[in-house]
């Protein structure tokens, strides 16, 4: 796309889902750090939220994570995050935080705990039609620490019959979002550890079944803009899970480890409709060290910086070049698109949108942070540890 104000106009619609987890206090299995002002409730999740669409103009939905986001009156929360200017996303299911889930949960070898699990993923789907959101959200810790543990095929099969019961469960409009991971909590078997496992499964389910790509869920050197281009090409990507690491699984800043990947696979969004498809675009993070609501708005501004070149590339004069073999100019014009600058176009996107051109320093100037650690006391951890 070359039309500056179509690449504007699709700027402009971008929506980036921001989740409600990494508003609250986090960190790594050695240490939570609290910080000053963080939210004490949902609601007060909801805020923060509010607080980041002001400033970017792009994040309206937040995914909620259950049961971190409990609330006794789901369609309030709903109602809450209207006023806010802002919608429900996602709800993440959770089942890795019970102890009945040592060996895992609908995978796991005891029927009961997999009717339990499963009655989770089921109030989940509630929780849906309570704040009418539509995407179910699954990542499942399940998988086996020793080779001969648990039958690999059998525990396959276990997942299979818990996603069946859950997909019949799904209304219309509703979707399941499987999200894979090669490794992490379970050391040798994951049991849903790639995207090939998770697309298997989400065929079979039926369309209401798409596969969610977390940018940090694999092995490095994994070529992931290849399997955003083939799941969307299939029609089975649902949705993005965006952060960076650099070894494991550690949701750090989207863009903040290796911005070219998140071009790379921005191209293959634009290239493969993924921008106007149904496709959610979610961060999925944890802001340990530093501070959560700028942290917050520099990933969405990396998303809307690694679109924005990808919506740059001369579609046509990459054509030409692939058509006729040459390597070199092919390569060239995906880095001309790269290498950009492109924070004057999107400064003045925002100042379109009646937004201040610097997201970052707006926030710090409007002094929020200061207000919001005096008046909240006691802020809720994340979940993780908890
Ligand atoms: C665990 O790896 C994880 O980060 C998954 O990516 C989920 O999406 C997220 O937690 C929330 O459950
Ligand atoms: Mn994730
Ligand atoms: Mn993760």
């Amino acid at each position: 796309m070359s039309d500056l104000s179509a690449v504007k106009a699709a700027l402009k619609n971008q929506a980036v889902e921001t989740p409600s987890w990494a508003y609250g206090n986090s960190g790594t299995r050695f240490k939570v750090f609290a910080q000053a002002g963080v939210p004490r409730t949902p609601f007060e999740k909801l805020d923060d939220a509010a607080t980041v669409h002001e400033f970017t103009g792009v994040t309206p939905a937040v995914s909620l994570h259950i049961p971190w986001d409990r609330v006794e009156d789901y369609a309030a929360l709903a109602g809450y995050a209207g006023e806010r200017g802002l919608r429900l996303g996602a709800v993440n299911s959770n089942t890795f935080q019970d102890d009945d889930y040592a060996l895992g949960s609908i995978c796991h070898p005891e029927a009961s705990v997999r009717r339990k699990a499963v009655a989770h993923l089921l109030e989940c789907v509630d929780i849906l039609d309570a704040t009418g959101s539509r995407n179910l959200k699954l990542w499942f810790a399940d998988g086996t620490n020793y080779p001969g543990q648990d039958d690999i095929r059998e525990r396959q099969d276990r997942l299979a019959e818990a996603l069946q019961t859950v997909y019949a469960r799904l209304g219309d409009d509703q979707r399941m979002l499987l999200e894979y991971k090669f490794f992490e909590p379970a050391f040798y078997a994951t049991d849903v550890p790639d995207w090939g496992t998770a697309y298997a499964h989400c065929l079979k389910l039926g369309p209401k079944a798409q596969v969610v790509v977390d940018t940090g869920h694999h092995a490095p050197g994994t070529n992931i803009e290849f399997i955003v281009a083939t799941l969307l090409r299939e029609e089975k990507l649902g949705a993005f899970d965006f952060n960076s690491r650099f070894y494991a699984d550690d949701d750090l800043m989207a863009g903040a480890a290796d911005p070219f990947q998140l071009f790379r696979i921005m191209y293959e969004v634009v290239r493969g409709g993924g921008l106007t498809a149904d496709v959610a675009f979610m961060l999925d993070q944890c802001h340990n060290i530093e501070a959560k609501i700028p942290a917050i708005i520099r990933s969405v501004m990396n998303v809307q910086e690694a679109t924005a070149k990808a919506l740059l590339v001369d579609r046509d004069a990459l054509t030409a070049a692939q058509r006729s073999g040459d390597v070199l100019g092919a390569n060239a014009v995906l880095m001309d698109a790269y290498n950009t600058d492109v924070r004057p176009l999107l400064a003045e996107v925002r100042t379109e949108l009646g937004l201040d051109p610097d997201p970052v320093s707006a926030y710090h100037r409007s002094g929020r942070a200061a207000k919001t650690a005096a008046e909240r006391v006691g802020g809720q951890q994340a979940g993780w540890g908890a």
